[in-house]
């Protein structure tokens, strides 16, 4: 096992190192072979007095002297109206009315919300969170994949079973966040997200913003890129990302190129995978267009090597487009082989299935280790951004039926800038695309992109330095058939300089960039550090989301009782276990005590009585590992064994009343004999 990257050890040629391999391998679209010797890319900025290739800002290990750098850089190429660089405008992003630039606040002031819904993901921290936009103010944590105290996630029976039965690791890292559409909008019904590590897709029901199913989907090792069909959510797809052996119980362990990677198909209701599909190479990103027919995912491992050398040695790959009821007619057909309960169908290149007028999978050959793939407002064309080629792909989703080799439907490829890994949209013509190794947002000209030469920049109207390194960039409902322009975030992987130190490990940063309708030039108005690692994220009008504000309990009639104080009480309901059940309200539980033997399991359900919003009642017994967090007219329920004698004081975890320290119970724990 060797690795080149561990021969040097000191920084500084691990620096060189990894730029030398970034500048070999960064491919120039106007004629990807001649690159990769060591000539320059040509891309540099002038500033001042100063001639900075963009790229220096990866390099810089201390913050000293980058701060100043980046300050001149910003105000160089971003002309705000007074001059003032981002930073002097309120890139603070601190909420005063001081953090809001002159031209285009974001400040919400107290006591009034914000217009959108932004839901977050939350990487290997494994929740969604909520931000309000434009404040960025963060509004909510949804745990998915972790466990968390607040909530009572990952405690209570229901959410531990949960996560059990979706193979009961201890964490996710989510990447993709997807609301549920009908007709092509977003119906706020649910949110859709993958877990990346372990191959799994989950439900978050925004009636209750609350996770409500998981599936470890089978045969794969990993769900990278996540969307849901549309225009009707017909299904949640996923990215395998890694090849592996299908299934991998052992075989061809020492045979990479027998490993497979598959597009998996979910049911939204039901979670269950309803359909996989064996394909060439390897699948990073997904969208669909909009009239349920198309998916389009990019592959970066066309080479289906094992190491970074092999992945990145072709200067083609491809995205991959799925025939969606093409496939189905296959599974319909039997046309497949049964996998671990999931029908596989066959959509590798040699595969018969693909050898007809109705492939279904169609392989577009695209420059080079594309990542993103994003279908604008109007479905006509599918983005695809080139990673290491400086390029978006345009691929013409009309067309893609209808032309013999399926090359013939690029209908766009303009160069954009260094490093160009996601796209969003405003729904005024233009496109928007990060680019990660320039740390820069591109603002181009879609119908010019369409008409312009293979390889041209004419289509690019503006760039905006963000910092740094951006990854997915969303506009407002960008992803919906009618974005609303105005904010775009820019998810920036690097901080670096932008906020106090807090340690070698440093916040992303979420900034907040000003588009309005696309018209006028592109200002950042907030810098939002967000912990390790969101990836994308989605935005809703308010409108459109509707979550409950209490339970309602018929959501639950049938599976858990509604305790009230009448009916509190411990029922023996064998030799070693009791059923406790309690009400809570302000400011007690519907026993003062309760006594149960040594050694027995207690099934313990609280409902919370009380119909008044944001009055939550805890319920944490020390020692045991119980901790629920239980909001009006909610029942929740634990199981857990009283192990040893005592006694044990019950308290609420909320602070609900005055007397919330008083909100008290014991558990009386009596010995066997
Ligand atoms: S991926 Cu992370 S920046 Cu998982 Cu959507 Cu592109
Ligand atoms: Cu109930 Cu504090």
């Amino acid at each position: 096992m060797s690795n080149d990257a561990n021969d040097s050890s000191d920084a500084e040629s691990l620096v060189e190192e990894h730029e030398q391999r970034i500048n070999d391998l960064v491919a120039d679209v106007d004629d990807p072979a001649e690159l990769g010797a060591d000539e320059d890319d040509g891309f540099s900025m002038q500033l001042a007095g100063l001639e900075l290739d963009r790229r220096d800002f990866m390099k810089a290990g201390a913050a000293t002297g980058l701060a100043s750098a980046a300050g001149a850089f910003a105000g160089c190429q971003t002309a705000l109206p007074d001059g003032k660089t981002p930073s002097d405008s309120g890139g603070g992003g601190d909420g005063g009315s001081q953090g809001a630039s002159a031209s285009h606040g974001h400040f919400v002031p107290p006591g009034e919300k914000d217009e959108y819904y932004g839901f977050w993901s939350g990487g290997h921290s494994g929740e969604i969170r909520v931000i309000g936009i434009p404040s960025m103010r963060e509004l909510q944590r949804i745990p998915v994949f972790n466990t968390e105290p607040a909530r009572g996630y990952g405690f209570d029976d229901q959410s531990s079973e949960m996560l059990e039965q979706a193979g009961d690791y201890t964490w996710g890292d989510n990447h993709h966040p997807n609301l549920s559409e009908t007709d092509g909008d977003y119906d706020g019904e649910y949110l859709y997200v993958n877990d990346k590590a372990n191959g799994r897709i989950a439900r978050v029901n925004l009636k209750y913003f609350e996770t409500d199913a998981i599936v470890d989907v089978p045969n794969v090792q990993c769900i990278h890129g996540t969307t849901v069909l549309s225009p009707d959510t017909k299904y949640v797809l996923g990215n395998g990302e890694f090849r592996a052996p299908l299934p991998n119980d052992g075989r061809d362990v020492n045979n990479p190129e027998e490993y497979t990677a598959l597009f998996s198909a979910v049911d939204p209701e039901s979670m269950e995978t309803a359909w996989q599909v064996k394909v060439d190479g390897n699948l990073d990103i997904v969208d669909t267009g909009k009239e349920g027919r198309w998916a389009i995912s990019s592959c970066y491992n066309s080479e289906e090597a094992t190491e970074i050398q092999g992945m990145t040695r072709d200067d083609r790959d491809y995205a991959k487009v799925f025939d969606i009821p093409a496939i189905e007619q296959a599974v319909e057909n039997g046309n497949y082989e049964e996998v671990n309960g999931v029908p596989v169908v066959d959509g590798t290149r040699e595969s018969d299935l693909n050898s007809g007028d109705e492939p279904l999978v169609r392989y577009i050959s695209t420059p080079k280790s594309p990542h993103c793939v994003e279908v604008g407002p109007d479905g006509k064309y599918a983005f695809i951004a080139g990673k290491l080629s400086p390029t978006v792909t345009m691929l013409d989703l009309d067309k893609i039926g209808e032309v013999d080799d399926p090359a013939d439907a690029v209908a766009g490829r303009p160069k954009v800038g260094l490093g160009p890994l996601h796209t969003t949209f405003d729904g005024n013509g233009h496109a928007y695309t990060s680019l990660f190794i320039d740390s820069q947002v591109a603002k181009w000209d879609i119908e010019e992109a369409a008409n312009a030469e293979l390889g041209s920049s004419d289509p690019v109207i503006e760039k905006q330095d963000v910092h740094y390194n951006p990854g997915h960039i969303q506009a407002l409902e960008a992803m919906t058939t009618d974005p609303d322009g105005e904010w775009l975030i820019s998810l920036n992987k690097l901080s670096k300089d932008r906020f106090l130190p807090v340690g070698p490990i440093h916040p992303d940063n979420d900034q907040l960039i000003h588009i309005g309708d696309g018209e006028k030039e592109m200002e950042i108005v907030a810098d939002h550090p967000a912990y390790p690692e969101p990836h994308d994220c989605v935005f809703a009008h308010r409108d459109k989301i509707n979550p409950a504000t209490t339970w309602d309990k018929a959501d639950y009639e049938g599976e858990k009782p509604f305790v009230t104080a009448e009916n509190s009480g411990v029922e023996r309901t064998g030799e070693n276990s009791v059923h406790v059940k309690a009400s809570s309200k302000r400011s007690e539980y519907g026993m003062y005590d309760f006594t149960v033997q040594e050694g027995d399991e207690v099934r313990l359900t609280v409902t919370n009585v009380e119909g008044v919003r944001d009055i939550i009642h805890g319920v944490a017994i020390p020692e045991h590992d119980v901790n629920l967090a239980v909001a009006p007219q909610d029942t929740r329920e634990v199981t857990f064994t009283a192990d040893d004698p005592g006694v044990y004081w019950i308290y609420c975890t909320y602070f609900c009343s005055a007397l919330h320290l008083e909100m008290r119970s014991r558990m009386i724990v009596e010995p066997s004999e």
